[in-house]
């Protein structure tokens, strides 16, 4: 039986993976812990925490018995850069202190399985940007791309060192409608149905040629849960894996939205998050997760565009 804990239980993925493992594993398997006094869902108990204080992280995951952490809690790419010492004191001492804890419970011998979200922003300018390979030029841009960089080579250190069992992927830009989206730069990609939904224009921050790695959230989540699952010695990466949804630009998402929206119109002006995207890959190879635990992607760009149109509240804040 496994006891999980979901750290950032409150953001994009983290509320949608709490409901999918407590359908998995039972709701009283599943611990969603984030700093909010509240619970944004209802699937699984919830504990407030603070992942930078690392004694009480460590007295959770004791008293609970945990033996699975998924870590989510971030500063994103955007706002990352609003707060550059904030995104590295959270996104790197956040992941330490983690890794530690699992350290110390794999010498007890206890344990613990952790997930750790990298992201295509590992990525930078001399990365090769058309099918990036899993292997490349890593020279991110963003304080957020360092992070996740210097991320995965920590994740990769402690399982050669310590055998701790680290699973990573590097998302692509996720698409939902459950929970809004914290302050990353394919989040356009989300506030622009908000827009088309309330029939007014969307002003995109991005410019219309700008192609991005996206993924679906459905698609998000069953590659997290499969990772996890997967066989140690299937796992032959534990830095992060390449994870490839769907590539598309500005302009051919608004195009999609349009063909189903006829008076559907955008307008494009480019800000500081079009040079963080300028970084980014448009478009990821992951075969090695294909090939590895049998990665495969399900939802093109057609499906999540007709889902995201069908479930969007239009007026929540994207
Ligand atoms: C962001 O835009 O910062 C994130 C990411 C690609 O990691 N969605």
């Amino acid at each position: 039986m496994e006891r999980i804990l979901i750290i950032g239980a409150n953001g994009q993925i983290g509320s949608e993976l709490v409901d999918a493992l407590a359908a998995r594993h039972g709701e009283r398997n599943v611990i969603a812990a984030d700093i909010g006094a509240a619970s944004a869902h209802g699937a699984a108990r919830y504990v407030q925490l603070d992942v930078l204080d690392r004694a009480r992280l460590a007295r959770l995951v004791d008293d609970e018995a945990v033996t699975q952490v998924y870590h989510l809690a971030a500063l994103l790419s955007a706002t990352g850069e609003q707060m550059p010492l904030k995104a590295w004191h959270l996104n790197m001492d956040g992941l330490l202190n983690i890794l530690e804890v699992a350290r110390e419970r794999g010498e007890a011998g206890r344990p613990l399985r952790l997930f750790w979200p990298s992201s295509i922003a590992a990525f930078g300018p001399h990365t090769p940007a058309d099918a990036t390979p899993q292997h490349a030029v890593m020279d991110p841009a963003s304080i957020y791309g360092i992070s996740k960089l210097a991320g995965e080579r920590l994740c990769e250190y402690y399982f050669a060192r310590y055998g701790v069992d680290v699973r990573s992927l590097r998302y692509p830009g996720i698409i939902s409608y459950k929970s809004p989206p914290g302050g990353g730069t394919t989040d356009y990609a989300i506030a622009i149905f908000h827009a088309a939904l309330r029939g007014e224009r969307y002003d995109c921050f991005l410019c219309p040629d700008t192609t991005l790695p996206m993924i679906y959230m459905p698609d998000a989540i069953r590659a997290t849960i499969e990772l996890m699952d997967a066989p140690m010695e299937r796992v032959a990466i534990r830095s992060s894996y390449n994870l490839a949804g769907i590539s598309f630009s500005p302009r051919e998402l608004a195009a999609a939205i349009a063909g189903a929206l006829p008076g559907f119109r955008i307008a494009y002006h480019p800000d500081g998050r079009q040079d963080i995207a300028a970084s980014w890959p448009h478009s990821i190879d992951d075969s090695q997760a294909r090939r590895d635990w049998g990665w495969q992607p399900r939802i093109g760009l057609a499906q999540l565009v007709g889902d995201m149109l069908e479930h969007v509240d239009a007026g929540a804040t994207a």
